[in-house]
């Protein structure tokens, strides 16, 4: 088979530098790798295993003879670029949130549902961050003892905003230290680009993650709540969210309680998770061992431990997981989805 050639649209950002890194260590066979980005980082020079290639403007033209292009520019651009891209013949893994609801999109976490690419054509949809970690813990849950209902809360890394986001809280942070007040600090982008008002993230927690939707849910918790009955094809989970901003630079955590159909121990638990794809158990409270972001950082895999049965309910249990949101919950999902696809015969 012949080699593949990809482009990484959104090349320079938090999400499309670790694509690159991905894209380094991945068993597909790469042909050219060509990187795409707005006109203003067109020209810049970004490495990719021993060569330096040059950043390119994203037209529609870019696609010519792409096989395979990840995409993390944000949702107005897959929704105008994405089409242009199946159009030439290229597979899309797109990362935004604007096909993750279409029900002709595959919507997908290999360990949970590869099956799904299948009925692909010609754009897969990665999950949102915060909702891919959570479905490497919960599957091998639901798998062995059924899932009734979800209550996540988070506390999401800053990088799941971007570039921009992290350095404004570096800056606020060493604002904060030079003796600024809070109520001067430069707060621009957080806790949403697009919304009206915007706070410091430094020494806070913004319980708003993107803009307000129905019944005062954000768009963020939204996206955790359908994505999860979208994956795992059951809209009888019953599932709430509360999704939290922390002055964390890289790895989203998440406490979750879950309510399972058959009674089991932690212990059950533990076992299932340990032996899950994906997932790693780090739980002994004797040796002060749990799941850590900072930990998380760099790693591929989501971490789960604080594991226990709740106080009142027989089959509730509550779980502490976490990843790197960057990684599992963004750039290696994309990558994983298009190495599953090709061992599947999807691609190539
Ligand atoms: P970021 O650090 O702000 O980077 C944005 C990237 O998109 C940059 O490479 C930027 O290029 C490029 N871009 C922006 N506007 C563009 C345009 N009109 N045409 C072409 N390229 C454009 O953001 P990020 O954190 O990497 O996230 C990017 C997107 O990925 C988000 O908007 C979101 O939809 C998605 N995302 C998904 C997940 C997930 O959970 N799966 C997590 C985080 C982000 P320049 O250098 O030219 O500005
Ligand atoms: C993570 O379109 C945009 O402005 C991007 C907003 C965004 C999203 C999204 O909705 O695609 C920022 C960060 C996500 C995501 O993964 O859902």
């Amino acid at each position: 088979m012949r080699n593949l050639n990809v482009a990484v649209v959104g090349a320079t950002g938090a999400v499309g530098t670790r694509m690159i890194q991905m894209l380094e260590g991945t068993s597909l066979p790469l042909g050219e790798v060509k990187l795409l980005a707005s006109k203003r980082s067109a020209g810049k020079q970004l490495q990719f295993k021993n060569q330096t290639i040059t950043v390119e403007e994203l037209v529609p033209e870019s696609f010519e003879g792409i096989d395979l292009a990840l995409f993390s520019a944000g949702g107005s651009v897959s929704a105008k670029f994405a089409p242009e891209a199946v159009k030439r013949g290229a597979i899309v893994v797109d990362n935004t949130s604007h096909f993750r609801m279409d029900p002709t999109v595959p919507l997908v976490v290999p360990e949970v549902n590869p099956e799904a690419l299948r009925q692909h054509k010609g754009i897969i949809a990665n999950p949102n961050c915060s909702t891919i970690q959570m479905m490497v813990a919960l599957e091998p849950i639901r798998k062995n003892f059924g899932l009734k209902r979800v209550i996540v809360s988070t506390y999401q890394a800053v990088s799941g905003a971007g570039n921009e986001a992290m350095d404004e809280l570096k800056n606020q942070i060493e604002d904060y230290l030079a003796g600024k007040p809070a109520a001067e600090l430069k707060a621009e982008i957080l806790p949403a680009g697009s919304d009206k008002k915007h706070y410091p993230l430094a020494f806070n927690a913004l319980p708003q993650i993107d803009v307000f939707d129905k019944d005062d849910y954000t768009f963020e918790e939204w996206k955790m709540v359908n994505e999860t009955k979208k994956i795992m094809e059951d809209d009888t989970i019953k599932i709430s969210a509360t999704c939290v901003r922390i002055p964390v630079l890289v790895g989203h955590s998440e406490s979750v309680y879950v309510e399972t159909e058959k009674p089991a121990s932690a212990q059950a638990i533990k076992e299932v998770i340990a032996q899950a794809p994906g997932a790693i158990l780090e739980d002994d409270p004797t040796e002060q061992l749990y799941p850590q972001a900072l930990n998380s950082v760099g790693k591929k895999e989501t971490f789960v431990g604080r594991i226990r049965k709740d106080l009142d309910v027989e089959t509730g249990v509550h779980l502490w997981v976490v990843s790197d949101n960057l990684l599992k919950g963004a750039a290696w999902n994309s990558v994983q989805i298009a190495e599953k696809m090709y061992a599947m015969g999807l691609l190539g």
